[in-house]
């Protein structure tokens, strides 16, 4: 396929809360959205209100050109559909997937000619319940991203990124490890803990499900250790202020639940307890709350 003319054109795969908080990050380089939520877009960021009209196609239809890069901020039960479009629209392109989880490598391993950089995101964003098309900007946050220096179109990309000021941060690849394995454990107890007791973020540490936080990181570090990846030595600390400074969030999770749909645990709880079970470690809580969640999911009969 021709590729774009464009100096670096840019795809954003998905047009849900991160999708569209993507689209609007980026805007000064234009990027085109992916997904089933046409344009426009409401953003309210702050005190801000911008409405946003990307250029748009549906998951079924073709883009003009090959994108440069894309960008994969869709869910975990859409993974199949971007590997899918990515097969046929963007089979060279440079993927960089800051999805929550991980496993995404597994997934996407027969994309293997394409190159992917998986990084980790602080920026968060909710879409809002009455009004279909808007979203909140919760935190801009920090956006951390592996950097390939030898490789010119990673560079040109990560020169565009700090050009436009989007606040990426370009690390390697062994501190990038540590980052997503951070915010995996950090995901693994606030996620489904607030998704079970259904409250925002900010409260569930005074619950009373807070009390299987303290295995469920206990676990989560004896499997970290097993794949040699130093953590630090707050992770606890950690994710109490994690919960404090999204105090009014809904965690991704337990939004997901509310609006009746699939949730990632899979590639959170689940990618530990896959983790876990090839290394021989007991993991009996976060097993037990994969079956929980799963329990909170619409029920698919075959
Ligand atoms: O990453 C998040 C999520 O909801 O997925 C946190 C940091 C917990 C914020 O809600």
């Amino acid at each position: 396929m021709e590729r774009s003319r464009a100096p670096l054109s840019v795809a954003i795969l998905g047009t849900g809360a991160m999708g569209r908080y993507w689209a609007y990050r980026l805007r000064a380089v234009h990027p085109w959205v992916i997904g089933t939520v046409p344009p426009p877009y409401e953003i309210f960021d702050g005190h801000t209100k911008v409405v946003l009209v990307p250029r748009y196609y549906p998951w079924h239809e073709s883009p003009p050109a090959a994108p440069d890069v894309v960008l994969l901020a869709v869910k975990w039960r859409q993974l199949q559909t971007a590997a899918n479009w990515i097969r046929r629209h963007a089979a060279d392109s440079i993927l960089v997937s800051l999805m929550n989880g991980m496993g995404q490598e597994e997934a996407l391993r027969p994309l293997d000619h394409a190159i992917l950089l998986c990084g980790t995101t602080t920026a968060a964003a909710t879409r809002d319940d009455r009004e279909a098309h808007t979203i909140r900007v919760q935190s801009h946050g920090l956006t951390f991203v592996p950097a390939i220096p030898e490789h010119e179109g990673v560079q040109a990309l990560a020169t565009l990124s700090q050009a436009h000021r989007w606040a990426w941060a370009w690390v390697s690849t062994a501190d990038i490890l540590q980052r997503r394995w951070v915010k995996l454990l950090q995901n693994s107890v606030i996620n489904p803990l607030t998704a079970l007791a259904d409250c925002p973020n900010g409260e569930v540490i005074r619950h009373p499900i807070w009390r299987l936080a303290t295995p469920l990181l206990t676990e989560g570090m004896q499997v970290a250790a097993r794949q040699h990846v130093p953590l630090p030595d707050d992770l606890f600390p950690s994710i109490v202020t994690l919960a404090e400074n999204t105090a009014a969030n809904l965690s991704s999770m337990l939004q997901d639940v509310r609006a009746g749909e699939i949730t990632e645990i899979e590639a959170i709880n689940g990618y530990l307890v896959r983790t876990a079970d090839a290394a021989q470690i007991p993991v009996p809580t976060h097993r037990a709350i994969v079956h929980l969640i799963h329990g909170l999911e619409p029920q698919v009969t075959s």
